[in-house]
């Protein structure tokens, strides 16, 4: 398999110049000297689109006649980032790219900078869905992806004198030129009304109100066009445009009512992952594009002239957290009330086809739906939910234990349990935590269900990618690019950490990379930084568990350290943050309103030069990932023990050479298992020890008062220290760490602040800090999602990968 093009045409740089003049001219619709750098990229965008569909074809004839199972997976985000640069590289394409591009006369960075991301996510959950997407179709798994085409995606993020500001994103504001849309593919979708009795298990459901959902396939090229898959979104449209009656009248508003009322359905992506609100419009977007995937499954397993018998046979559907898992309920009404199975044989049916994902034991981000409100919007479905959990209590003789209708609410963890054939947690510390506590009981009367698949991320995206200089070592060192698509290959860089000319070129390829981001930094965000320092650098979601806290006070506390004693050693730092805060979640933006607070006051102050400063870049998405992330010295991995389940994002940076410091928490716990302790910086409680702490009476005030260094930055905020004498502003956060400190940033602090100082003493030394980074890089072939993907085909699904 080594070599160019596998599946895909092979196009030289001529080719695709003409190809990218003739889609300028009939598929854009724009004469070359007029064309703008969008219209330039959409040319482009298609000219390689056309180079996608066959190998497409090619995949999807192969899935049918090798009668593959096929993987369905659901999943309410797709946080995918960019396309253009990811196909090109899977195709093999990027140096025909470059030479079209410029023989137009055309910028190339500046062309596929110009496509804006398509943010249909909120973080790690959405991410994951996009690399398992990748590694799908690179291994060889026929799959589908099935989402929402939302119209708005994440919100854009601002700082208002650092506070975030949120805006409405607007992704499809120019044509999404990578899709394809399937105006023949539509189904109805059904809400509200009645229920009346049936023939045997059946029933009429008659529905109060219905919208279309409508197709759009989006091709998902493999490494080298080897496989291909799609994914398929679903756009939310009025079953009627218009009602004549008020228009004829000459009410025009009230004529357009029912599109508004369908439209609104797939307008907006939720920006909130901390707490299901119980919002009536996020249980309609779950449901909607769950029944629309299920009918569109069914459809295809009947036009292959299969029975819905056998539906298990042939496909296995992946419900990536609850957000689906009315997909249970649906499956069962399809198979009863339109394909006449009884309900026990139904239920087995769907509980063999279905397998779910658990992403967070988090108690207040598992979803629960009143009964009321279920009861409303799919009065039939919550006639089967309680079915199900009847027949579930009765077979497993155990009528009190879980009841998945419980207190007026429905528990969609419970219920996704209980209708699939595997449930699966994404690190082996979180799968060892699902069951012993959220699913504890559950799993004791299923104790096969639940299995581990660690997840991973693509190296296609997150290596190769994002980092061309390492990129090209790697291609040098291991004599061909196909470690791309199988990562353990990288293993063999281990040997080379000895060796000081290779890693003179690692440490090289480092600071280009940090070079060009703080040229970034300053060009786009104004802030200038010291591109010799160490790049230290926590992005993620802002969350409490997540503890950027903590990282910020011992930022302050670092700075008060310097400012005592100016001669003493640390190793100079830019502190780079990045994230988003629900925009309900007030303390979050608290937290950032803080971390900009004293960033402004370090920055400000002439004795940090060239010693500390901090940056923290708005509107942090994929893009901007791809830029810190090959930049990365050192990456902040510090959540509570126990409430990460995996993170994704310190598997990126280790890729990258980064040093992790971090917590015994999700997969961090494996990473150091694959680099060894003396190349990661662990520090702080684990799991068991943050339980115990809680269970003793925490009191984060003796913490405070044990360490003086913590003490002093707690008391420096409540005096309005880095906010200009504005001592209230941040008393929900003190008044919090003194009081309850629920994530524990207090108890972890003093291990945190003496492991960064031994971060500080690595820097010293430059060999043995590259010696390290090498070594976190060549342990990283485990983290590639095309590992998660065949753990996943083999001890999920059943299938078998064909690449
Ligand atoms: C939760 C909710 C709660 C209900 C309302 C809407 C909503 C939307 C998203 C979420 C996602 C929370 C779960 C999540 O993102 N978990 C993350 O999953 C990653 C992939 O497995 C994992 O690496 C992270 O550790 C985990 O926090």
């Amino acid at each position: 398999h080594d070599g160019a093009t596998d599946t895909a045409k092979q196009i030289d740089g001529e080719a695709l110049r003409v190809a990218m003049a003739h889609s300028l001219r009939y598929a854009i619709g724009k004469d070359p000297v007029t064309a703008t750098l969008s219209d330039w990229r959409l040319a482009l965008t298609r000219a390689v689109r056309d180079l996608v569909v066959d190998p497409w074809f090619a995949a999807t004839r192969r899935a049918y006649a090798e009668k593959r199972k096929r993987v369905y997976y659901l999943s309410m985000e797709f946080l995918i980032g960019r396309l253009l640069e990811d196909a090109i590289h899977n195709l093999g394409l990027e140096a025909a790219a470059r030479e079209a591009v410029a023989a137009h006369g055309v910028d190339y960075a500046a062309l596929v900078d110009d496509e804006p991301d398509a943010a249909l996510g909120n973080g790690g959950l959405g991410r994951l869905a996009a690399c398992f997407l990748d590694s799908m179709s690179t291994v060889g798994v026929a799959a589908h992806g099935y989402g929402i085409r939302y119209e708005h995606g994440l919100f854009r993020q601002r700082f208002d004198q650092g506070w975030q500001g949120e805006e409405p994103e607007d992704w499809l504001r120019q044509r999404h030129a990578w899709e394809f849309e399937r105006s023949e593919v539509a189904y109805p979708i059904g809400f509200g009304g009645e229920v009346s009795p049936g023939e045997g298990d059946g029933a009429l459901w008659t529905p109060s109100d219905t919208v279309l959902a409508a197709a759009y396939d989006t091709p998902i090229p493999g490494w080298r066009g080897r496989w291909t898959n799609t994914l398929r979104l679903w756009d939310a449209q009025p079953v009627r445009e218009f009602d004549l009656e008020p228009f004829n009248r000459g009410d025009y508003m009230a004529a357009a009512a029912p599109s508004v009322f369908a439209e609104t359905i797939s307008r907006v992506l939720y920006p909130d992952d901390t707490t299901p609100q119980g919002k009536e419009l996020r249980l309609k977007q779950e449901y909607f594009f769950t029944a629309a995937s299920l009918a569109d499954i069914l459809r295809r397993h009947r036009a292959m002239g299969l029975e819905p018998r056998s539906l298990a046979a042939h496909a296995a559907i992946q419900l990536n957290d609850t957000h689906p898992a009315i997909a249970g309920p649906e499956l069962v009404r399809l198979l009863v009330d339109d394909h006449g199975l009884d309900f026990d044989e139904a239920f087995d049916v769907a509980s063999a086809t279905l397998n779910y994902t658990n992403h967070t034991l988090m108690p207040e981000a598992l979803e629960r739906w009143s009964t009321d409100l279920m009861g409303h919007a799919l009065p039939r479905h919550m006639q089967i939910i309680e079915r199900i959990d009847t027949r579930h209590a009765r077979e497993t003789k155990r009528p009190d234990s879980v009841r998945i209708v419980d207190n007026g609410e429905v528990r969609m963890g419970d219920l996704a349990f209980i209708s699939a054939h595997r449930v699966n947690g994404v690190s082996a510390l979180h799968t060892d935590l699902m069951k012993q506590t959220v699913f504890a009981e559950l799993h004791a009367l299923h104790p096969e269900k639940i299995v581990n698949q660690t997840n991973g991320v693509t190296p296609r995206r997150w290596l190769y990618g994002c980092n061309a200089g390492m990129r090209r070592l790697l291609t040098e060192t291991l004599g061909s690019e196909e470690w791309a698509a199988d990562l353990d290959r990288i293993a063999a860089l281990a040997p080379l950490a000895e060796d000081a000319a290779f890693r003179e070129r690692f440490q090289a390829i480092k600071t280009d990379n940090k070079r060009a981001c703080a040229a970034w930094l300053e060009r786009e965000h104004g802030v200038s930084v010291d591109p010799t320092a160490m790049f230290d650098i926590q992005i993620k979601r802002i969350h409490e568990y997540k503890r950027q806290l903590m990282n910020a006070l011992e930022t302050a506390a670092l700075y008060n350290a310097i400012k005592a004693d100016p001669s003493a050693e640390f190793a100079p730092r830019v502190k780079i943050f990045g994230g988003k805060a629900a925009p309900g979640y007030a303390m979050a933006k608290l937290i950032i309103k803080l971390i900009n607070d004293i960033a402004a006051t370090i920055n400000a102050d002439p004795a940090m030069k060239g010693r500390l400063a901090v940056a923290y870049p708005a509107n942090y998405n994929v893009s901007m990932a791809e830029i810190l992330i090959p930049a990365a010295d050192l990456s902040e991995q510090i959540s509570t023990a126990g409430k990460e389940a995996s993170g994704t994002g310190n598997m990126k940076f280790a890729m990258n050479g980064a040093l992790t410091v971090g917590t015994l928490d999700g997969a961090n716990v494996e990473i150091r298992d694959a680099v060894g302790e003396e190349n990661i910086f662990i520090f702080g409680q684990t799991a068991a020890e943050v339980l115990a702490t809680r269970a003793n009476g925490y009191a984060p005030q003796s913490f405070i008062d044990a360490d003086p260094r913590l003490a002093q930055v707690v008391e420096q905020i409540e005096a309005g220290f880095f906010s200009g004498g504005d001592g209230e502003r941040f008393r929900a956060v003190t008044e919090n760490l003194r009081g309850h400190d629920w994530f524990q940033v207090c108890a972890d602090f003093t291990s945190y602040y003496d492991r960064q100082r031994v971060v500080d003493d690595a820097w010293a030394k430059p060999e043995e800090w590259t010696r390290k980074a090498v070594l976190n890089a060549a342990g990283m072939g485990v983290f590639s999602s095309d590992r998660t993907i065949r753990g996943y085909a083999a001890e999920v699904w059943g299938v078998t990968p064909a690449c």
